[in-house]
């Protein structure tokens, strides 16, 4: 995989089916419709930082529209944890006949229902679209810029096949990705859905989707979080846990601030938009949600900066939303 020269690069976070912000969102940018594609703006090349699907209305049009885009030499696309779950639930387990690599219990199903909603209407769509998201890099480093879904984590980029710009799961790795304890599965598990951290003992606090986790996220990017409360990203206050206390974890990643900058989505941002750091942008602002799609158009400013963010409000097409 060979990034192109001589293009400007727009980052895009997780849209998550949302198909008529993602138009909405290359309107604003500027990308005009000629002859039935969407062409770019100004050299504009596009990075999706993966999860287009799940939760939304229109998952598959999200997924045709981000693809043509790639095809046709005006954007690329990395992995999700989304994606790489959608690979996992519809692949089945060669050693346990009638299972498969992510197991159909009721949270693993309840989190891809709107897509297997929608296969059910267009079920030759499936495969086709299973088989591009094995295709996808899980991580692509550019001289000015890095890009993953959730956590830029050295040791577990080694583990993976790179080719020229970017990181792939080898097609013979997927099944080992599946498997707890081999290296596969936790190189995905931190680039993909990012480092985790206990809960002093005995708390816990309840996600977004209310399960109870006694291991949280945590602010991997922060060079060196001192407390619990400034390293754990956690959705409600845990239970009884006091969080002002050190934060000691020798396998804290942290993002050197020299580094060129890195752009990743996954962690729910609900504050204004900017970056975490200098170098350092999540671009998730909670499209799942219904909140905001969110682009960062990159120059050649040092620092990243707040002015260059470019959100679109969701356009909520449930029924009996306006
Ligand atoms: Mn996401």
């Amino acid at each position: 995989m060979q990034l192109p020269q001589d293009r400007r690069f727009t980052f895009i976070g997780d849209i998550h089916g949302q198909a008529n912000t993602l138009l909405a969102l290359l309107d604003k940018l500027g990308w005009k419709r000629q002859g039935g594609r969407r062409r770019p703006s100004d050299h504009e090349f596009l990075v999706f930082v993966g999860d287009l699907i799940d939760r939304g209305t229109s998952n598959l049009q999200t997924v045709e529209t981000v693809r043509e885009l790639v095809e046709q030499g005006d954007a690329l696309c990395l992995m999700g944890n989304h994606e790489f779950n959608a690979v996992h639930y519809h692949t089945p387990d060669p050693d346990n006949p009638g299972e498969y690599l992510r197991p159909h219990i009721k949270k693993n199903t309840d989190q891809h229902e709107s897509v297997l909603a929608e296969l059910e209407e267009q079920p030759e769509t499936g495969a086709e679209m299973l088989a591009w998201f094995r295709t996808l890099p899980l991580a692509v480093e550019h001289e000015s810029w890095r890009c993953v879904h959730a956590c830029w984590h050295p040791a577990s980029l080694e583990v993976l096949e790179r080719r020229g710009d970017g990181w792939f799961l080898d097609e013979s790795a997927w099944v080992q990705s599946a498997r707890r304890g081999e290296p596969e599965y936790h190189a995905v598990e931190t680039l993909l859905k990012g480092p985790e951290h206990p809960l002093p003992g005995g708390s816990y606090f309840l996600d977004k989707d209310g399960h109870r986790r006694e291991v949280a996220r945590i602010r991997w990017w922060d060079p060196a979080p001192a407390t619990l409360q400034q390293a754990l990203l956690c959705g409600s206050t845990p239970g009884g846990a006091n969080l002002d206390r050190p934060y000691e974890n020798p396998h804290h990643p942290g993002y050197p601030a020299d580094a060129p900058p890195v752009f990743f989505g996954h962690y729910w941002k609900e504050d204004e938009l900017g970056p975490d750091r200098p170098n350092v942008a999540c671009l998730d602002y909670r499209a799942g949600m219904f909140d905001k799609l969110v682009a960062y158009r990159l120059g050649d400013e040092t620092a990243l900066e707040a002015g260059r963010f470019v959100a679109q409000p969701v356009i909520d097409e449930r029924p009996g939303q306006d």
